[in-house]
């Protein structure tokens, strides 16, 4: 059964552990000892941001990013690795202070669709044809600092500006509503994919869900991955955990809510995800409390939950489910999936 899905994760979600009040906690682990935990814990996926391929990217040429990006795709083959999908970071650069796509500088857009080219060519390099796109910047702290319905008409002519650059990638838009910016212009699963409808190239444009920033848009994250799953627009998901309305936690995949977890990989794998070479993607976080060397764990135990939950939607009684639909008794079928989850 766990040969059924391929797991990925990127390689920030093993961490020092520095948050905004403290320092690292935990000494840095290069990136090619990184690669060698993968099949280890149980991954066949690397998600990249593209300097996490190419350090220091702003300094080189397009070639020489080509070229170590090759280097880096001889060493995912060296450990039977496949890159699931290169991100843009446009959220570090100080030239992206006010926003990348929407910012008001029109030196700062010019950058970020440039440095959007070159997360291709990385992409490119790594075999890869999916660029996930999270607008960390795009929004504002204030409602007066842009223009809303411009940003829009920005962010749609910098995604065609990557459609026509390459036509064979996908891009898969990953919405947050908040954090970094007071309200971010692509909050939800429907803001994204009314966002695709605008560009040249619906077709190629979609979404990666991540379960955390459902939460904090106060949406469900499993009607949420019926959405785009109903759109056919599911390219990839971020599955994590998050306890209520604060901070991004990125915690591990089920051990927040139980029942909520459960409800996403029951819609997942009613509807086939990952048969068309969809990865699980995962975007956990270590506590910061854990020791160097059990700081691992929150990938390998969210994968371990994700598959124990395949196992018991799988195992739910359909037929009497049905039943309790049929007779409108949802107080009954609420203590059935409870019971399920308690292995009752
Ligand atoms: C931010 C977030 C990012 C994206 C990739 O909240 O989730 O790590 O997943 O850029
Ligand atoms: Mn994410």
């Amino acid at each position: 059964m766990a040969g059924e899905y391929r797991f990925s994760f990127g390689p920030w979600n093993v961490h020092e552990g520095a948050d905004p009040f403290g320092p690292t906690v935990r000494r840095s682990i290069t990136f090619a000892r990184k690669l060698k935990l993968y099949k280890k814990l149980g991954f066949d996926g690397v998600q990249f941001h593209d300097d996490d391929a190419v350090p220091d990217m702003n300094g080189l040429s397009p070639k020489d990013i080509t070229k170590k990006a090759k280097e880096v795709r001889q060493m995912l083959v060296d450990e039977d690795l496949t890159a699931e999908f290169v991100a843009p970071r446009l959220w570090e650069d100080e030239r992206t202070i006010d926003g990348a796509y929407t910012s008001n500088d029109k030196k700062a857009r010019e950058y970020a669709k440039d440095r959007s080219r070159r997360a291709i060519d990385i992409a490119v390099a790594l075999e890869t044809k999916l660029i996930v796109l999270w607008l960390a910047r795009e929004g504002t702290y204030i409602r007066e600092a842009k223009d809303s319905k411009v940003a829009v008409d920005r962010l749609v002519a910098a995604i065609d500006d990557m459609l026509d650059y390459n036509p064979d990638i996908k891009i898969a838009i990953e919405p947050k509503p908040n954090e970094p910016m007071d309200q971010a212009y692509i909050p939800t699963t429907g803001h994204a994919l009314a966002l695709a409808s605008l560009t040249h190239n619906p077709k190629r444009v979609g979404v990666n869900i991540e379960t955390a920033h459902t939460i904090l848009a106060g949406l469900d994250p499993s009607d949420e991955m019926g959405f785009a799953l109903a759109c056919d627009k599911l390219y990839t998901v971020h599955l994590n955990d998050q306890n209520g309305l604060k901070f991004d936690e990125d915690k591990s995949f089920g051990s927040v809510d139980l029942r909520r977890a459960f409800n996403q990989v029951r819609i997942l794998d009613k509807y086939n995800y990952g048969k068309k070479g969809e990865f699980v993607g995962l975007d956990v976080k270590a506590m910061r409390t854990q020791k160097q060397d059990a700081a691992t764990k929150h990938l390998s135990n969210s994968r371990t939950i994700f598959l124990r939950l395949v196992e018991l939607a799988r195992s739910l009684d359909e037929r009497k489910v049905n039943e309790l639909i049929a007779a409108r008794d949802y107080e009954e079928l609420d203590l059935l999936i409870v019971n399920h989850l308690m292995g009752k």
